[in-house]
């Protein structure tokens, strides 16, 4: 595929939040561009052909209502041709693009050697739950190493949730019965930037009963080495980090 080539090159895989961010830049600025040529052109149109109280030209061929107008391969004809061409050729370069794009986001990147992270999430009324692949659970906070593809497979122990987190721009339904996956990876380079710990509000985007606007969560995203310290002191159902205090201030 022509998108995991240009997206996956070495090993820089590219945040949801990155992709979406591009695609709304890029509808936003063809949008505008395409938007001020058909104003500006149909502006000077409307002076052109004004009604300037004078006698049409006798050459002049008015357009008859519900025939379109062919003029036999003359100029309006070219016009009509052109017009439709040019939309079709960014119509179709926009879906291709668009959805190539989207491809990626759907599959992730290939989580290489070290794996992905599995985690399950459970919605209920009104929180969240995490499990960690060694079977740790988890409320409100989910901490995750940088660097790393994390999975999550999204369910509801209740009613339909929508677990999601508008800054990392992922969004999946929690719906009982049913598990819905997603995937999210936050480099190191940006967990530095946020001072060693980046954090991220978790939201439920789903109306769900009365505490659903303080179904809120965190997820926590440290240093990988940090974070596997953490990890491996959850075997024994310790959910607060190796030093002893909670990550992110949110109580373990
Ligand atoms: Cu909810």
């Amino acid at each position: 595929m022509i998108d995991s080539l240009i997206l996956q090159q070495g090993s820089d895989w590219r945040a949801q939040a990155e992709v979406f961010d591009e695609i709304f830049f890029v509808f936003l600025a063809l949008g505008t561009l395409i938007g001020t040529i058909v104003v500006a052109y149909m502006l000077w149109n409307v002076y052109k052909y004004r009604d300037d109280g004078g006698e049409p030209k006798e050459d002049f061929d008015a357009p008859v209502v519900g025939e379109l107008p062919t003029g036999q391969g003359g100029p309006k004809a070219k016009k009509l041709f052109l017009s439709f061409g040019l939309s079709a050729i960014v119509v179709i370069s926009l879906v291709v693009y668009a959805y190539g794009i989207l491809l990626y986001v759907e599959e992730g990147p290939d989580a290489g050697e070290e794996g992905d992270i599995e985690i399950l999430v459970e919605g209920y009324q009104f929180g969240w739950e995490y499990e960690y692949p060694n079977g740790h659970t988890q409320t409100e906070e989910l901490i995750v190493p940088a660097d790393q593809r994390i999975d999550i497979q999204v369910t509801s122990r209740d009613v339909w949730h929508s677990f999601g987190s508008s800054e990392l721009r992922i969004k999946s339904d929690a719906i009982p019965g049913e598990t819905s996956t997603n995937w999210f990876s936050v480099s190191s380079e940006e967990v530095e930037a946020q001072g060693g710990e980046a954090t991220y509000t978790v939201e439920c985007f789903e109306l769900c009963g009365q505490g659903h606007s303080a179904m809120k969560g965190q997820i926590t995203v440290i240093p990988e080495d940090e974070w596997e310290e953490w990890y491996a002191g959850t075997e024994g159902e310790n959910a607060s980090r190796i030093d002893g205090t909670a990550v992110g201030g949110v109580p373990a």
